[in-house]
């Protein structure tokens, strides 16, 4: 016997008996789908997450409710490790194996499997950290999910509603409470500290800055905002937009950063309120992405993206790292995704060496850490930079010859306390932009102007199976169906400026196409025609093929 408290967990599993008819399968964001739906999830969340505590002799872990940009019925939950960092992908598996059992004998016994496939020590402690977002479904998740750490006996830790960078954050700073390398207060309040004092630091001795407002997608960032808004003060001027966390189905509806990236329009709430030259940034309903926007002085609408904002940030890394002195001993680099506008890689590999990755925090994350300093964005909005272990004592150790450089490395010194290295986090990504802009005297426009976006376009085609779609080199190609690339390929060939990848969405059922070109027009074209190709592909019944699809 594995020792696993039986009993407990019998009596209360039979309290959330799995839907009948639904496969969970823990994706690239965690699981997500309904929010009614995952009650059985959630207090089968709660086990694993004991279990992967166990695993780790006691280490910390976190479970954040959230379903993100998601619309508000939606809910989901995922796990955070100890150092911060998404779950390690192995147990990604098991999660999904305990969630679909389908009773609670059967539960029990994928259980046992699982303490004994990872030789999980059950008389270690577990420890968790637990948050939700402000979905109205939040509530019984989250008791769900309490009942199944009574189950399996986890000292667990309420969080309270908060965004899921500050969840990311409270991981790591309990698991370094007391250490040498103590990431900060494990508290909202540390976190609050720790980011408003670096950015204090930083825009020291520079001019005033001028209001920013942000559209806080009606979501928990609304409620983070107005604390860092307190600690700021007139530092950084902060006038907080769609606050409205309880008002019914306001959350990330026509607002937030998901909408404004894919819609690539001004929320209409703001329309009134956005003056021209106005700097603004919309946030996502858990607080983990930010894209910023203004408009110019006919009004037109200006939007500036992952891709802009790893542009800027990593330029002004570049510069700090040489007037340090530390040129060819510090090496930044950045990382991107077959997303990232060809304008900015272009761009970018002109400064610096430049990755493409799949799709998805991890692969971004794990490839940043490859560098001395990683900065990685996806035009999504999602991204953060990593400083090494190694360049972080480098930094500490190093003399600087000049007071310029001493000037440089204080300020280095202050972004890696400014960034939030567990993870892509809207509020301390908003800090280094507005660090940026306040060294460099920029207005948006100012930063708009570092490169002009390629005219793009994405769509979305629903195939029967999505599965039968297969990629390589960070998704720009397709090795499955047979033949396709080569017909995307012929098609492309047309295009002036032309790119075009095709790959299958790790969160919804439907395959993504991306095109560019250098006029708009084209490049809208050259998207319906690859859709076009790879809808016929799949045996799509003609009668239904959306007629754009030229
Ligand atoms: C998830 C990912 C995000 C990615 C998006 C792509 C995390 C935390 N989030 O939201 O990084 O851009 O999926 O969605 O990894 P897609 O596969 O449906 O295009
Ligand atoms: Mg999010």
């Amino acid at each position: 016997m594995s020792g696993l408290p039986v009993e407990a967990i019998q009596a209360l599993s039979d309290e959330y008996p799995k839907p009948v008819d639904v496969h969970f399968q823990y994706g690239t964001a965690g699981f997500r789908t309904l929010g009614a739906l995952l009650d059985s999830v959630l207090f089968r969340v709660g086990i694993l997450a004991g279990l992967r505590s166990k695993k780790l002799d006691g280490k910390v872990i976190g479970v954040m409710v959230t379903a993100s940009h998601n619309p508000e019925p939606d809910n989901g939950v995922k796990l955070v490790d100890p150092r911060g960092e998404m779950l390690e992908s192995s147990w990604e598996a098991h999660a999904t194996t305990l969630a679909n059992a389908p009773d609670t004998p059967a539960f029990l016994s994928a259980l046992e499997s699982l303490v004994k496939a990872t030789k999980i020590d059950l008389s270690k402690p577990a420890r968790v950290v637990y948050a939700r977002d402000t979905r109205p479904s939040g509530g019984a998740l989250v008791f769900a999910l309490e009942n199944g750490f009574k189950a399996i006996g986890v000292e667990a830790r309420n969080a309270g509603v908060t965004t899921t960078p500050i969840l990311h954050y409270l991981v790591k700073a309990m698991n370094t409470k007391g250490t040498k390398d103590e990431y900060g207060d494990d508290s909202e309040e540390g976190y609050m500290q720790k980011l408003s004092g670096a950015f204090k630091k930083l825009v020291a001795g520079k001019a005033p800055i001028t209001p920013l407002l942000i559209d806080c997608a009606n979501g928990v960032g609304a409620l983070a905002g107005a604390v860092l808004a307190e600690h700021l003060g007139e530092t950084l001027p902060i006038i907080l937009e769609n606050g409205a966390t309880t008002t019914p189905g306001a959350l990330n509806d026509q607002c937030g950063a998901d909408f404004v990236k894919t819609q690539q329009k001004l929320p209409p709430s703001l329309l009134s309120i956005l003056k021209p030259g106005q700097r603004a940034c919309s946030l996502d309903g858990d607080a983990d992405r930010l894209i910023y926007f203004y408009l110019d002085e006919r009004s037109q609408f200006h939007m500036l993206d992952g891709d802009k904002i790893a542009a800027l940030v990593a330029a002004f890394i570049v510069a700090l790292v040489k007037a340090a002195g530390l040129e060819g001993k510090i090496n930044v680099g950045v990382v991107q995704t077959a997303y990232a506008n060809g304008a900015s890689t272009k761009y970018l590999v002109e400064r610096l060496p430049v990755k493409c990755v799949p799709t998805g925090v991890k692969h971004l994350h794990h490839a940043a850490e490859h560098y001395d300093v990683g900065v990685y964005f996806e035009a999504n909005g999602h991204g953060t930079v990593l400083f090494s272990p190694e360049t972080q004592g480098k930094l500490a150790s190093y003399q600087p010859l000049t007071p310029a450089q001493s000037t440089a490395l204080g300020h280095l010194k202050n972004l890696v306390q400014l960034i939030n290295q567990t993870v892509g986090d809207a509020l301390s990504d908003m800090l280094l932009v507005e660090v940026v802009l306040a060294h460099k005297s920029y207005s948006a426009e100012e930063w708009d102007s570092l490169y002009s976006d390629k005219p793009n376009r994405l769509v979305k085609v629903v195939v029967r199976d999505r599965n039968i779609f297969k990629t390589e080199d960070a998704e720009r190609r397709l090795v499955s169906p047979p033949g396709l690339q080569a017909k995307i390929e012929e098609l492309v060939r047309r295009y002036n400026g032309g790119r075009s990848f095709v790959r299958p969405s790790g969160t919804e059922d439907v395959v993504r196409v991306y095109a560019e070109a250098t006029v708009k027009a084209q490049a809208d074209e050259l998207a319906f025609r690859v859709a076009g190709l790879v809808y016929d592909e799949t045996g799509g019944d003609p009668v239904k093929r959306p007629k754009e699809f030229l």
